[in-house]
This record gives structure tokens, C-alpha cells and sequence, in this order.
């Protein structure tokens, strides 16, 4: 299978290879190098949409909110901490891909706004094979993002998950991520709620939280893998995506789960 590495600082991607990637899935493994936790999220622009225009209109947004009304987001890695890595897997669609990364800098300005984002160029290069459409073998299990939140498995051994976005609710603008967070002790469930409202605004949550990454945002209708090794302990998943042009993050409306892998 094609692989791409991504090192991500502030504020920018490393990738390696920089070029000659094909169509078709892609395992990406990224590495966070930098003192900020990162992200590296997949965008495809839907088609007609004019990439100058969708830069006018995403350079002033630090939700995202405003650039997600013209692509379709096809996975990548959710917010991950510093010295971490992690894999995933994402079906690269031919021609321009962008890489992007929305966490807000200590002042609150998403990354990409300071330069987290880059432009790919996926095929129309010699003609050659695209990788294999393939599943990762084995599978883990399967991780649904539903319309009404998170359908996790019971057990979560280390592997590959499968994770589908079928919230097809509200004309499709479901937009969905897996950002899987440690807690450093467990946590009652208005301590979560509590934890969930810091992080909503950045702020520093009374549990301690170790972002240990996950899938990034994806479009509703389709999938992406991402390869988790989950110590035992107390988890949450969150979704930090808002609604296309609408800046208020998910798990502000109840778009999370506390878990025990
Ligand atoms: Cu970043």
C-alpha cells in the first residue's frame, strides 16, 4: 500500500514523499514533533469550487466552519499530542488534496490559519497503478459515527479499526471526527461534561487529558481506517467539528463518549 509520512510542527507539515502520490488508499502515518498538540486532516474541494475562493473564505475562520462548506473531508489524523504517532489510512481521490490543521494556537488562531496547510497533487503523473483497493488485515473492529453520536465496540484490543461516518441527518452535513482522549484518573460523568465545556474553548481541563489521536473529520458516506494500541484506563472521544458554516463544535452538543477499551 502507498504510504505518506507527515511530521507535524508549528506551523507546518513535513511530508515524505512530497510528490508522485496515487489515487487510492494511502496508509499516513503522522508524527507529532512539534510542543502543540496537531492534526493532519484530508480535504477534497467539491467539484467547481474555485481554490482561491475557498482560501478567501477559510483564511479568516478559525473554526473550520467556513471552509468545509467546499470540500469533502476524507479522514487523516484528529488532534494528537506532542511526541506522539499514530496511523491511519485514507482513500485518496485524484487531483488536489489538502492537508490542513485546525487546532487553535495558544491565542486561539486554528493552525492553518499560520500556515498548517498544504496542497497535494494525487495522480496525473506517469500513469501508474494506483495501490490496491484494499482492507487492512485484520480489522479490529468497527467504529460508527451515527447520527446521534459515537458506536463504539465493547472490547477494543490493539489493531485496525474501521471507522464509517453514516450520519446522513440534515441534508448530509453530518461531519464527523475520532479524537480519542486518555484521562489521567477516571472521571465522574459531570466531571466529562465538565472536561467536555474546557475543551470546547481551549481551556485547561481540571482531569488531566493525553490526546492520543484517531480518525480526522470525514464526510458522511465514508470511511477511513485508523490503527489504535489503547492502554487500559478511561478514555473519551470527542468531535471538535462544527457544521459547515457554523462555527459551534459537536461535543458541545453532546457529540462524545467516555469509554474503557
Ligand atoms: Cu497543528
Amino acid at each position: 500500500m502507498q504510504r505518506l509520512d507527515i511530521s507535524g510542527t508549528e506551523y507546518a507539515f513535513e511530508m515524505a514523499p512530497t510528490g508522485d502520490l496515487e489515487p487510492g488508499w494511502t496508509t499516513v502515518s503522522f508524527r507529532n514533533d512539534g510542543a502543540e498538540a496537531h492534526q493532519v486532516m484530508f480535504a477534497a474541494p467539491k467539484e467547481g469550487v474555485d481554490l482561491a475562493e475557498l482560501a478567501a473564505a477559510a483564511g479568516q475562520d478559525s473554526s473550520g466552519a467556513a471552509a468545509i462548506e467546499y470540500v469533502d473531508m476524507i479522514g487523516g489524523v484528529s488532534y494528537i499530542g506532542p511526541g506522539q504517532t499514530i496511523d491511519a489510512m485514507v482513500d485518496l481521490p485524484a487531483g488536489t488534496v489538502m492537508a490542513m490543521c485546525y487546532v487553535p494556537d495558544p491565542d486561539g488562531v486554528a493552525h492553518a490559519l499560520r500556515g498548517m496547510s498544504s496542497v497535494l497533487t494525487v495522480g496525473g503523473g506517469d500513469g501508474g497503478t494506483p495501490p490496491a483497493q484494499q482492507d487492512p488485515d485484520p480489522v479490529a473492529g468497527t467504529i460508527e459515527l451515527a447520527e446521534d453520536g459515537y458506536r463504539l465496540p465493547d472490547a477494543m484490543p490493539a489493531g485496525w479499526y474501521r471507522v464509517r461516518n453514516t450520519d446522513q441527518g440534515d441534508g448530509g452535513e453530518g461531519l464527523h471526527e475520532l479524537s480519542i482522549l486518555r484521562l489521567g484518573r477516571s472521571a465522574s460523568a459531570d466531571e466529562v461534561d465538565a472536561l467536555v465545556d474546557d475543551l470546547a474553548v481551549n481551556a485547561t481541563p481540571a482531569v488531566p487529558v493525553e490526546a492520543l489521536g484517531g480518525l480526522g473529520a470525514i464526510s458522511p458516506g465514508l470511511e477511513g481506517y485508523v490503527h489504535l494500541d489503547l492502554p487500559p484506563g478511561d478514555y473519551v472521544a470527542v468531535d471538535f467539528m462544527p457544521d459547515p458554516g457554523d462555527s459551534r463544535p459537536h461535543l458541545l452538543d453532546g457529540y462524545y463518549a467516555a469509554f474503557a477499551p
